[in-house]
């Protein structure tokens, strides 16, 4: 491994510890080396605050090794005023060196012209570093710039013979599909996404509060889908754990917010592309899970699949055009990763 790519895997490693506070803006990571030693670190601050490159500096304790010294970072250095002042300015103003390049920002206002402010003030640019790594590692932001639509994440368990619940629900006998290991991923797995959906079943079975009690992290939005506006302000998904928007055809003002809504996913996409959000899972049931499969709307499913046998029930969805990654135990169960082609 070079000593670029090295720095920048440091940098990767920056870049995952802002990434659930930071969005919708992409968790950059950048370092700071001079001769050989790191001198500066620092990765993006929570939503609105100051950037990478930016925490890197400011953590150089004689600034005068900057002119010296060379930055890694993921992502290209932002060249437009948005909530904060550009970073490719800073660096300018700084006189670093070299700087050292994942990916280019897929964000118009920027892509490309970072790189070309550094390169037009005198300082080597590189770009490319582990590359594939950085866009991996900025996936939702570049789902949500390259695609127009958040990035997908569809999440459900099933039974050994292939069901997500029995026929009828005895509530003397609740079929678990899930543990309290699976139970507190689903928790940590919430808490990394911008908002979670169901679909209106789900909320009528499950009266689900869709929060992150197992987990101490941020709550994602919540999204449900219910045509005929039924959902009245009694079920869990409507109390004031965290803030839920309504797709419906009634117009109907209750607790929630409404979004007008026919029934397609892509409705749904849209109303995410338009307010920045950058990421969705989608926890069920079985026909809104569907519906983004066979819409071909969807990036990574996530099953956990139990020796439960339901014998007759609903069953589960069904993938298309995908790749398994990989798969995991959780005590007794399987967890199953896959990704969409
Ligand atoms: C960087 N370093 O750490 C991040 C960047 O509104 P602002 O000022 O926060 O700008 C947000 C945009 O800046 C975002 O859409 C993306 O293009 C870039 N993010 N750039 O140089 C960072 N997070
Ligand atoms: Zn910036």
């Amino acid at each position: 491994m070079s000593s670029d790519q090295l720095y920048m895997y440091r940098a990767l490693q920056l870049a995952k510890i802002g990434r659930v506070n930071a969005m919708p803006n992409p968790s950059v990571g950048a370092v700071i080396v001079c001769n050989d030693v790191i001198i500066g670190e620092g990765y993006t601050s929570p939503y609105g605050g100051s950037h990478a490159e930016v925490n890197a500096i400011n953590s150089v304790k004689n600034q005068e090794l900057l002119k010296e010294s060379t930055l890694y970072v993921t992502l290209e250095p932002c060249s437009h005023f948005g909530k904060t002042p550009p970073c490719a300015h800073l660096i300018i103003e700084k006189k670093i060196a070299k700087v050292v390049i994942g990916c280019i920002d897929p964000f118009v206002e920027v892509s490309g012209k970072g790189i070309q402010l550094l390169k037009e003030n005198g300082i080597e640019v590189i770009t490319g570093v582990l590359e594939k790594e950085c866009q991996q590692s900025h996936q939702r932001f570049f789902t949500f710039h390259l695609k127009k639509r958040p990035y997908i994440v569809l999440k459900w368990a099933q039974s050994a013979d292939g069901f997500i619940a029995p026929l009828t629900k005895d509530e003397n006998k609740p079929v678990w599909l899930s543990n309290a290991y699976s139970r507190q991923l689903t928790h940590k797995w919430r808490s990394e996404e911008m908002t979670i959906l169901v679909g209106k079943q789900t909320v009528l079975d499950d009266n689900p509060s869709l929060t992150t009690r197992d987990w101490q992290g941020k709550k994602p939005i919540r999204l449900f889908i219910d045509t005929q506006n039924e959902i009245d302000d009694s079920y869990q998904i409507l109390n004031q754990e965290a803030p839920t928007y309504r797709f419906t055809k009634i117009k109907k003002t209750v607790k929630d917010q409404f979004i007008p809504f026919e029934n397609t996913v892509q409705e749904i996409c849209d109303f995410c592309y338009q307010n920045n959000i950058q990421s969705v899972i989608v926890e069920g049931g079985r026909q809104t899970l569907q519906s983004f499969i066979d819409a071909g709307i969807w990036d990574e499913a996530r099953v956990f699949e139990t020796s439960v046998i339901v014998e007759q029930g609903i069953l589960a969805p069904v993938l298309t055009n995908f790749q398994k990654t990989k798969s995991v135990l959780i005590e007794k169960d399987c967890l199953h990763f896959y990704e969409h082609h």
